[in-house]
């Protein structure tokens, strides 16, 4: 028994050890910690990249557990940087709070949470809508960037500093046809990005969003249920952004001198002049 409790010492003390060492090792690279949600497609993974390429270690969530595991060997080579995958549903709270409970101590001090994970479920008008793409949409959209700003916004007050960047869209700010809901959940983002603002002024912590018009990822695969010719005809005739645009976007907004706080980059693409003015050749 004495034995046996020596071990489970030596192993906590060891395990403290590496923590401790390793966040020694990252204040001496001058390295930070940000933690994307969504980073197994689109505007996440874009990101993911560009962080990794400026001294970014990662945590990055997703419900696609191998494409996480493809992008952590990816970074790993090309950017030398360090990732830790959280595989999990952002409309899960308990699975959210679980992740982040048991976190290891060396990936607590998140310096970035970008809240990218999303998505638009569906193109209908309000009285023709599904009742289960409406929730799926809210759960993740709305709920699940709560869930995860709770917990890691009190870890970013006890350190007093932080940046939390929240993915809006054009859809925060006008409402289209037959997509009341899903800009509904953006219009959320507006008032949640505004709200955090507030709160976390007093601490030190910056909240910025990023509000894009069309960008061509998943997005509109993911929104017509893998219909690609639905999805392909949006993009049609014009030159849509990508995600390489975003990630740009919010390397701007992270490098910043510390006194500057982004409140917003509303970005589309030159053909976009509104969700109703959209040019196509
Ligand atoms: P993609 O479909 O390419 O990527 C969406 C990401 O969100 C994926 O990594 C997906 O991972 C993740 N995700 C979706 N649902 C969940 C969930 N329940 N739990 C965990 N992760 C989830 O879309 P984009 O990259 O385009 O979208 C990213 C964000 O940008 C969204 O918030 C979207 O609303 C916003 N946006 C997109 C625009 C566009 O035109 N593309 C324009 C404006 C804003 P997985 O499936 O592996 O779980
Ligand atoms: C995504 C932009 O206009 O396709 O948020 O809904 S839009």
């Amino acid at each position: 028994l004495i034995n046996w409790s020596k071990s489970i010492q030596t192993e906590y003390l060891s395990r403290r050890f590496a923590n401790f060492a390793i966040y020694k090792y990252r204040i001496l690279l001058m390295r930070k910690i940000a933690l994307i949600t969504g980073a197994t497609a689109g505007i996440g993974r874009a990101m993911a990249m560009k962080l990794a390429d400026n001294q970014y270690d990662l945590i990055l969530t997703g419900r696609r557990v191998e494409l996480l595991t493809q992008l952590k060997t990816e970074l790993g080579i090309k950017c030398k940087s360090d990732v830790h995958i959280l595989n999990l549903d952002m409309r899960d709270r308990k699975a959210v709070e679980s992740a982040l409970e048991n976190i290891p101590a060396a990936w607590r001090n998140i310096d970035l949470l970008v809240n990218n994970a999303g998505l638009a479920a569906g193109l209908a008008p309000l009285q023709n809508g599904d009742i289960d793409d409406w929730d799926q949409m809210i759960d993740t959209n709305i709920k699940g960037v709560l869930y995860i700003s709770k917990k890691v916004s009190q870890w970013m007050i006890e350190r007093k500093k932080g940046h939390i960047v929240n993915l809006s869209s054009i859809a925060g700010k006008e409402t289209y046809p037959a997509g009341a809901v899903y800009c509904a959940t953006k219009h959320a983002i507006e008032a949640i990005t505004q709200g955090m603002r507030i709160d976390l002024a007093p601490y030190g912590i910056k909240v910025s969003s990023i509000s894009p018009g069309m960008v061509n990822t998943e997005f509109s695969l993911v929104r017509f249920k893998g219909d690609q010719k639905k999805a392909d005809a949006v993009y049609e005739g014009l030159t849509p952004l990508s995600a390489e645009d975003i990630a740009e976007a919010l390397l701007f907004i992270v490098t910043r001198p510390p006194h500057v706080n982004i409140n917003d980059i509303y970005i589309t693409p030159l053909a976009q002049a509104g969700s109703a003015h959209v040019f196509r050749k």
